[in-house]
C-alpha cells in the first residue's frame, strides 16, 4: 500500500517536514476553507500542490498530493433542496479542475448534518496518552437531556434513558458544556462547528427524509457524478458513517457491506467506490472487515487504518468504544492489512494500474509530545499517528517478506 499522511493545510500542527520524516510517501488534503457547494479552482488547487511539494526551507519535499479527503457533498445535496443542483454541478467542476492537476482520487462521505461523532476527545489512557472515545451513555445524556430532541425518548430503550438520567443529573455545567463542544466539534481546519440552534434546524429539515431516501439521493447524487470521474479517470471513494449506525434520528446509509453493496451496484461503474476505513467500520462487531476488504476489493480505492476498542461486547450497533492503538482493538488489523495487500497483488496480477492503493494511519492517540500545550488536533497527533504508521508499515514489511511463511 502507499503510505499517505493527512495534512490539513497551513494551518496543521504538523509540518511538511515532518510528514517527510514519518516516512509517507504521498498527502491527503482537502481545500477546508471553501465551504460546501463551491465549485474548487485551478489556483486553489495549484496552490495547495505546491505547499504540498516544499519543505519548510523551500527545497522540494517529494511529496504529491494523492487523495482529496474530502471534496464535500453539501447538505442541499443530501436533502435534494435548494440549489442541489448547482452545487452537484459545482462538484462536478471540482472533478475536472482536480483531473487537471492530476489528483485521481476523491473521498467524500453522505453522513447526514454530523460527520464522525465522539463524546470524549481526549480520554485518559494507562500512561498519561489520551484517546477519543464515543459513550453511548453520554450521547444518550445529549440526546436526551441537552438538545432535548423530541422523539428521542420513544426511539432511546428504558435502561438506557434510566442510566443517561442519572449521569446527567450528576453533570455540572461545564461538563455538560464539554460534552456538547465534543459532539459538535468538527474536523480541525474545517470550518463546521454547529450550534445547537444549527443542530435542531437540521433535525427538522430531515424530518421527512428516512434511510430509504437518503439512500436514493445518494445514488442519485452518484448516477450524476461517476459517469463524469470514470471519463477523467477519477475514482471517487465513499467514506463509512463514524460510528456506523443513525444518530438522533438521523438516517446513515454507509454503514455496513450490505449498504456499500446496493449504493455500488446501483451505479455500477469503478470510479464508484469505497473508503475501507477500519476504525468507522469496526465500531460494528458485525462487520467483517477482512471478509469486506475482500469481498468490495475491487473498488476500494483508499484505506484509512485504525482500531477501535468496542467496550460492551454483544451489544451490537450502538454501543461505547474508544480508539485504540492501531494494531490494539477490536478489529485483526493483520488480517485486514492481508485482505487489502491480496487485493493489490490481484490488481498486479489483472494489470491494473491502480493496483497500489493509498492508505493512511488514521487518527492517533495522543502520547509524549502530542499532550504538551498546542500540540493537540483531536484525532490527528503527530507522535500517535507516527506510531500508527510505523507499526502499519512494520505489518506490510513482514506480510511481504518471504521469511514470513518460514515464521508460520
Ligand atoms: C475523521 C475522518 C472523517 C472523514 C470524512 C470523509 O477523522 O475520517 O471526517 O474525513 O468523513 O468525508
Amino acid at each position: 500500500m502507499r503510505e499517505t499522511w493527512r495534512w490539513f493545510g497551513p494551518k496543521d500542527i504538523v509540518r511538511i517536514d515532518d510528514i517527510v520524516m514519518a516516512g509517507a510517501a504521498g498527502v491527503v488534503s482537502a481545500l477546508h476553507h471553501l465551504p460546501p457547494g463551491v465549485a474548487w479552482g485551478d489556483d486553489a488547487i495549484a496552490t495547495r500542490q505546491a505547499e504540498i511539494g516544499r519543505l519548510g526551507s523551500g527545497a522540494p519535499s517529494g511529496l504529491t498530493w494523492d487523495v482529496v479527503e474530502s471534496l464535500p457533498v453539501s447538505e442541499a445535496i443530501r436533502q435534494q433542496r435548494g440549489d442541489w443542483r448547482d452545487h452537484i454541478a459545482a462538484w462536478t467542476r471540482s472533478l475536472e479542475a482536480l483531473a487537471r492537476a492530476g489528483i485521481r482520487i476523491v473521498c467524500y462521505n453522505f453522513m447526514p448534518v454530523l460527520d464522525w461523532t465522539r463524546t470524549d476527545l481526549a480520554w485518559p489512557l494507562h500512561g498519561g496518552g489520551t484517546c477519543m472515545r464515543f459513550d453511548h451513555v453520554d450521547f444518550a445524556v445529549f440526546d436526551l437531556h441537552i438538545l432535548a430532541r423530541p422523539g428521542a425518548a420513544k426511539e432511546v430503550g428504558a435502561p438506557l434513558r434510566a442510566v443517561a438520567a442519572e449521569r446527567f443529573a450528576g453533570m455540572d455545567e461545564a461538563a455538560r458544556d464539554r460534552l456538547v463542544q465534543n459532539i459538535v466539534a468538527g474536523l480541525p481546519g474545517g470550518h463546521d462547528r454547529l450550534t445547537l440552534a444549527d443542530l435542531r434546524a437540521y433535525l427538522a429539515a430531515y424530518a421527512g427524509i428516512d434511510a430509504a431516501r437518503l439512500r436514493a439521493h445518494l445514488i442519485d447524487f452518484l448516477s450524476e457524478v461517476v459517469p463524469v470521474a470514470e471519463r477523467l479517470g477519477l475514482r471517487l471513494c465513499c467514506h463509512p458513517d463514524d460510528p456506523p449506525w443513525p444518530l438522533l434520528g438521523l438516517p446513515r446509509v454507509m454503514s455496513t457491506e450490505a449498504d456499500y453493496r446496493a449504493v455500488l451496484d446501483a451505479v455500477d461503474l469503478p470510479a464508484n467506490g469505497m473508503t475501507f476505513c477500519s476504525g468507522s467500520l469496526g465500531a460494528r462487531a458485525d462487520n467483517d472487515l477482512p471478509g469486506i476488504a475482500a469481498r468490495l476489493g475491487p473498488r476500494i480505492h483508499f484505506v484509512h487504518l485504525r482500531n477501535v476498542q468496542r467496550e460492551a461486547a454483544g451489544e451490537g450497533p450502538g454501543g461505547s468504544f474508544h480508539e485504540a492503538a492501531h494494531l490494539g482493538g477490536s478489529s485483526d488489523m493483520v488480517a485486514v492489512v492481508a485482505a487489502l495487500m491480496a487485493e493489490e497483488a490481484r490488481r498486479r496480477a489483472e494489470g491494473r494500474a491502480d493496483a497500489e492503493i493509498p492508505m493512511r494511519p488514521d487518527h492517533g492517540q495522543d502520547i509524549t509530545y502530542d499532550l504538551t500545550a498546542g500540540r493537540t488536533q483531536p484525532g490527528y497527533p503527530l507522535v500517535g499517528r507516527l506510531r500508527g504508521l510505523a507499526e502499519l508499515r512494520g505489518v506490510a514489511a513482514a506480510l511481504a517478506h518471504p521469511a514470513a511463511a518460514q515464521a508460520g
